[in-house]
């Protein structure tokens, strides 16, 4: 299938349901971490990179496994998380997805076979091969897509999992989300091929480059990639080129970075991509652009306001008392010279 062949109702509804919701979740985010005491702690958003999340998990069937890194709410909401509950979590409530014990780094929402996310770098695929294993071993068709970062490209765990997954034909669909950083650190400073997709010839399984900021592209790729895997063609890997829009986390206001080449980057948007897209082929007209982005206002507000306003301190008191206490209780004993 062409990329130009993607349905116009399927563009539609990973333009409403899913791209501007991951970005109005995120700018709400963004919103909320400026009033003081409403969001406290580390943000790291993917504006910029909603195509990739969107583009790949639309391809996935609901009982296929999705594993996450650090920037994980726009993967996690595709596969179909609860705003209002995500929401929760990030914010450190008892509501949330994992009960407030998480925050926005660790989540995990098994109801969508969102096995988890992690903020160790690498630390994804390892477990994703686990989670490959776990599903090919009785027999099921069911795959695992594992997303990481350029940076993470780099880690040793990463280029093992992925050998093993080689080795053992696993149903696995490596992504590597490819955002031009690594923290302050540019692609060309910590990768010396400049392109991960090549490496997948290395563990014996195809790789392939996708502009990342064109969902269509994004989508029939991770079609026919996720159909290899389902009839037991072992894993693969995705290579997503994007942009990091905003900086690592909230608190980076990316002072490294080349602002003409924001500005390039900006242009791309691949949401302002797709709805001119659907304009110029009249799937959509601007009168329901607005409409969408209303609708879709709505419910990030719903879920703001079902989160409430209170900073977490009964959480914070519970998380305190269940492993502040005993790794105080640890430390004494460790002085004392027990063990
Ligand atoms: C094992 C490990 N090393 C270093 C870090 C610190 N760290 C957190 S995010 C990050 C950059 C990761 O870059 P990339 O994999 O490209 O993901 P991105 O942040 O661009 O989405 C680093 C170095 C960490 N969390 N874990
Ligand atoms: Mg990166």
């Amino acid at each position: 299938m062409d990329s130009r062949e993607v349905e116009a109702g399927l563009k539609k509804t990973m333009y409403d349901e899913e791209m501007v919701l991951i970005r109005q979740f995120e700018e709400k985010l963004i919103e909320l971490s400026q009033e003081k005491g409403k969001l406290v702690g580390m943000q790291i958003l993917a504006n910029g990179q909603e195509a990739v999340a969107v583009g790949i998990v639309k391809a996935l069937k609901p009982d296929d496994v999705i594993v996450s890194n650090h920037r994980s709410h726009g993967h996690l909401l595709a596969k179909g998380a609860d705003p209002k509950y995500l929401m929760a979590e990030i914010m450190g409530k008892a509501t949330g997805v994992n009960k407030g014990r998480s925050g926005t780094l660790h989540m995990a929402v098994p109801e969508v076979n969102a096995l988890m996310t992690t903020t160790i770098v690498g630390g994804g695929p390892p477990l994703a091969v686990g989670a490959a294993f776990a599903q090919q071993y009785p027999g099921e068709s069911n795959i695992t897509v594992v997303f990481f970062g350029d940076g993470a490209a780099a880690e040793g765990s990463v280029h093992e999992a992925m050998n093993l997954a080689g080795l053992w034909k696993l149903h696995v669909l490596f992504v590597c989300e490819n955002n031009c950083w690594a923290g302050a650190q540019s692609l060309s400073e910590h990768c010396a091929a400049g392109n991960i997709a090549q490496r997948a010839v290395g563990y014996g399984m195809p790789g392939e480059l996708v502009d990342g900021n064109d969902v269509a592209k994004v989508y029939t790729l991770a079609k026919k990639m996720v159909t290899g895997r389902r009839n037991g063609q072992g894993p693969a890997l995705i290579e997503a080129k994007t942009y990091r829009m905003r900086g690592h986390g909230e608190h980076d206001h990316q002072h490294y970075v080349d602002k003409k080449e924001l500005e390039e980057w900006s242009r791309l948007c691949p949401i302002k991509r797709l709805s001119s897209n659907m304009l110029a082929e009249g799937v959509i007209s601007e009168a329901q652009l607005k409409a969408i982005d209303r609708q879709v206002e709505a419910r990030v507000d719903e879920a703001a306001k079902f989160v409430g306003p209170k900073v977490p301190t009964r959480c914070l008191r519970r998380l305190w008392r269940t492993f502040g206490l005993k790794m105080l209780a640890r430390s004494r004993l460790r002085s004392k010279g027990g063990r």
